[in-house]
């Protein structure tokens, strides 16, 4: 597929993915979360890929729904189960499902499924200037593209309940003091320190990870004693990897180990 609303590169085992409508804050219409959609699917094939960073062209992150596309001139609002149905689920559960970290790098403004994607990835950075709003209550709509489960989860009920439903504006230093996203970065070192991250993370034991992933994912729902059992049964999965062996030896031998994702 060619991209036009994306770019996709790959660099040193790390594929970004940029939304790239920086004339309407990347706001996401069909076409543009198809190419999303194709994208991850590649970073889930290619084996030689071992991270995945989403982040944005221009000033913001993602605005959300393209507004425009879901009412468009002189017809009817469109379905929004439809923009679900073929756009921001798909993607949610991509992100979800795949076996190696998602890195969301939030460069600017995040709003409405902008916001609730960049909360469902694995792990969630963001540059000094970019804020994050729960916009559907403003239009009328409830949080859609995970943000219902995902961001309780991350900072409690009361707290999720009020941006939910105030759509209040949170900057990216109130979002990591309280939890909802990992680490906050000055503007001018943020593209360095993405860049770092991600490639630390493509050069760890990637089946671990996702392993990981897994497990923190399950833990979620699990009571105690089942999840005991959830990490016993995934350690002994990481137990037969190449990387395990790996990584005993060089702190043995005293080296920096060199994990090759399996
Ligand atoms: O049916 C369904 O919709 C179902 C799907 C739901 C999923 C959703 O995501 S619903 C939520 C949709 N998103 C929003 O409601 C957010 C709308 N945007 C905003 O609230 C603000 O733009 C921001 C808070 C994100 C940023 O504000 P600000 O002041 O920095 O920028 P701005 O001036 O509002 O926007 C700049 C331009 O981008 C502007 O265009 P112009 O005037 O320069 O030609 C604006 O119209 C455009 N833009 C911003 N957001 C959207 C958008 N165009 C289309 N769709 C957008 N979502």
């Amino acid at each position: 597929m060619e991209y036009k609303f994306i770019k996709f590169t790959l660099e040193n085992s790390v594929a970004v993915i940029t939304l790239n409508r920086p004339e309407v804050l990347n706001s996401f219409n069909i076409p543009m979360a198809k190419e999303v959609q194709d994208a991850l699917t590649k970073c889930e094939e290619k084996n030689s890929i071992r991270a995945v960073v989403i982040t944005g062209e221009g000033r913001a992150f993602s605005a959300g729904q393209d507004l425009a596309e879901a009412a468009p001139k002189d017809e009817p609002l469109a379905d929004p189960g439809k923009f679900l149905e073929e756009s921001y689920n798909p993607i949610i559960k991509q992100i979800y499902e795949i076996e190696k970290p998602v890195v969301a790098g939030v460069n600017g403004v995040a709003a409405g499924a902008g916001a609730n994607i960049a909360l469902a990835c694995d792990i969630v950075v963001a540059s000094e200037k970019a804020s994050f709003v729960q916009a559907f209550s403003k239009i009328g709509l409830i949080p859609d593209s995970g943000g219902t489960y995902f961001l309780p989860r991350l900072i409690g009920l009361q707290k999720a309940s009020a941006l939910m439903m105030l759509g209040d504006k949170l900057t990216a230093e109130e979002a990591e003091k309280i939890g909802m996203i990992y680490k906050v970065y000055k503007e001018d070192e943020f593209e360095a320190n993405l860049k770092t991250l991600s490639s630390k993370l493509a050069e760890m034991p990637t089946r671990g990870l996702a392993l990981t992933k897994k497990a923190l994912h399950q833990a979620m729902n699990n009571n105690f004693y089942r999840q005991l059992n959830v990490e016993k049964e995934f350690q002994i999965e990481a137990g037969k990897t190449n990387d395990y062996k790996e990584g005993v030896s060089a702190f043995l031998e005293k080296r920096k180990p060199n994990f090759i994702g399996d």
